[in-house]
């Protein structure tokens, strides 16, 4: 199939069209990238608009049990979900992913949602760029909303957020000193804390984590774009379905502001400033993984070790090397 048709496809709401798209954007191989390319210049001019939340905690808080329900309770409103899952560790080889398509089965039924597992990449920044692609895809083709989950292990919550409208941190409930472990960048850049299991013998727990929480965020330092009692924490209970509706209508009210306000349209051009940059840091750098930079690099390291060269003049001549190729 040729890349006008695909995109054609994927315009009319495929999702056979839209996972073989995900496929290619995902593809190392170098014909695949340039007709990837190709395909997201021609579906950018759609000018389709998603919500994109992204969603990060450690393992095991619930983040795919939360999409699953919280994503039921939207298509439940008529809403089209799209759900990417960023995977930091490569290390984690599948697991996660039989774990998703177990823990989404009623979502992966729904004829209005599609399920993406993660893609199987080393590097989380190659892993990110992608997922910004697929995500991209998913709003061509017409969904409401995009979920993305990412296990927070630092970088990933950075990555995630640059991908999203709404960066939301799932914690767990926990007594005071599980409040120190969550990092203040982290805490900074959340646009919402949710608090879940906030059910059975963990309400309680659950209830005052949260408001400690709450008392955290109030002490940060007060961002732009939100407006006056934001960023929120709230409690949740992905396994009984509660506090899926308020979270949702909290979200909806940060969204329509930010829109208002012209938060969303800058926070937009900021990401495509950065992924920009991304993206030729990453050509620069694949620049030195060909065999022949590597046997010249390993030339030059050489003569740098052997005292034929300075360092600094060995670096000069890799430089004008990879200019001249
Ligand atoms: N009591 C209770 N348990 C929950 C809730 N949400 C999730 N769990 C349980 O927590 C465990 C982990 O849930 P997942 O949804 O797989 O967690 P995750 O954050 O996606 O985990 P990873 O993908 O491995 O990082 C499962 O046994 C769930 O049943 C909840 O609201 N209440
Ligand atoms: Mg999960």
């Amino acid at each position: 199939m040729d890349i006008t048709q695909l995109g054609d496809r994927i315009l009319s709401g495929d999702r056979r069209a839209l996972a073989r798209a995900i496929t290619l954007v995902e593809s190392r191989r170098a014909d695949h990238r340039a007709e990837a390319t190709a395909l997201l210049d021609r579906l950018a001019r759609s000018e389709r608009q998603a919500l994109r939340i992204g969603l990060s905690g450690t393992p095991g808080v619930g983040k795919s049990t939360f999409i699953e329900s919280f994503g039921m309770m939207l298509v439940g409103q008529g809403l089209r979900v799209a759900v990417l899952a960023v995977d930091p560790s490569s290390a984690r080889s599948g697991g996660s992913i039989l774990g998703d398509k177990t823990r989404m089965e009623r979502l992966s039924r729904e004829p209005n949602a599609f399920i993406r597992p993660s893609p199987s990449q080393s590097h989380l920044g190659g892993v990110a760029r992608r997922t910004r692609e697929a995500v991209a895809l998913c709003e061509a083709a017409g969904f409401d909303v995009v979920l993305i989950e990412t296990v927070g292990v630092g970088q990933s919550e950075t990555v995630v957020s640059e991908l999203s409208d709404l960066f939301l941190l799932l914690l767990a409930p926990a007594g005071g000193d599980e409040l120190q472990g969550v990092k203040r960048g982290i805490m900074e850049m959340a646009d919402m804390i949710l608090v879940n299991k906030a059910d059975g013998p963990l309400k309680p727990v659950a209830t005052r984590t949260c408001a400690d929480y709450a008392g955290a965020l109030r002490l940060l330092r007060k961002r732009p774009q939100d407006p006056e009692h934001f960023p929120k924490a709230l409690t949740v209970s992905a396994v009984e379905e509660h506090g899926l509706a308020e979270a949702w209508a909290e979200m909806q009210t940060l969204t329509q502001w930010r829109k208002a306000q012209g938060h969303w349209a800058r926070n937009r051009a900021a990401q495509a400033r950065y992924w920009f940059g991304q993206e030729v840091r990453h050509a620069l750098l694949a620049g030195l993984e060909s065999p022949q930079a590597r046997t010249e690099m390993d030339r030059l390291a050489k003569a740098a070790a052997d005292g034929d060269l300075t360092p600094a003049s060995a670096a000069e001549q890799m430089l004008a090397y990879l200019k001249a190729n």
